[in-house]
């Protein structure tokens, strides 16, 4: 029997429902238009402080929410920042963390991969943008009662979720940037997260700066990146 209120226990089976089936040629159409609105998603460095409403951050969250996950444990937690001050505090923290990293951690070879993205340790988009929404795994789901459930696959999981938020949020018309200050323990403390939780990401999330530059990069082909058996 599970003890968690959202997993019913005992199999209990309902039937799918939700579940559309499409002719082949109108598959292969929404295949196209889906990868074709996905293909204009570029990761961001400049943000506009122009505010974004809420309510689109609350469905784009709900759209994470409906990603599998290891035992449907749902192993995530989204800690959404938008007051000015506590952005600041992030800002200043991870801006430690990347001095740290641009200045002495990092490897020449790795320094070398980012050189054509343009990054350095300075990160103002950490208070321009209008949220930051920090996405911790939780290695365990702790109870009412005080006892902890172990979780599974928590950075699959996790990193899923992640994928369906950044899609969510870029089709509502938002731009994202996965940032990844190491280590980002600071934001447990800063956002009051328990010691079950780790950071994996700190999404930035907003609209591009007026005449906001994104790098000329590029998406490999098909034929480098999958192979049929
Ligand atoms: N966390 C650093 C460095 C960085 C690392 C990778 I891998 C990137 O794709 C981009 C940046 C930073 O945010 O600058």
């Amino acid at each position: 029997m599970s003890k968690l209120s959202f997993n019913q226990g005992s199999p209990q089976f309902i039937p799918l429902s939700t579940y559309r089936a499409y002719p082949e040629s109108e598959m292969e159409t929404r295949a196209k238009e889906f990868y074709e609105e996905l293909s204009r998603r570029k990761t961001i460095r400049e943000f506009s402080s122009e505010p974004v409403s809420r309510k689109v951050i609350e469905q784009c969250l709900l759209a994470a929410g409906t990603a599998p996950s290891g035992a449907n444990h749902q192993p995530w937690h989204f800690a959404v920042v938008s007051d000015k001050e506590l952005k600041h505090r992030i800002r200043v923290e991870a801006e430690i963390e990347e001095r740290e990293f641009y200045e002495r951690r990092a490897p020449q070879e790795w320094k070398d991969a980012l050189a054509p993205l343009g990054t350095d340790s300075n990160k103002p988009f950490l208070e321009d943008a209008p949220y930051l929404i920090a996405i911790f795994g939780q290695k365990s789901t702790l109870m009412d009662d005080g006892t902890a459930v172990k979780n599974y696959y928590v950075p699959e999981s996790v990193s899923i979720a992640t994928g369906f938020l950044i899609a969510a949020l870029h089709h509502a018309g938002l731009a994202t940037l996965t940032h990844t200050p190491s280590p980002m323990g600071f934001l447990n403390e800063l956002l009051d997260r328990p010691d079950n939780e780790k950071p994996y990401i700190l999404l930035v999330v907003g609209h591009p700066a007026d005449h906001c530059m994104v790098p000329n990069i590029r998406k490999k082909p098909l034929s480098e990146i999958a192979s049929f058996l």
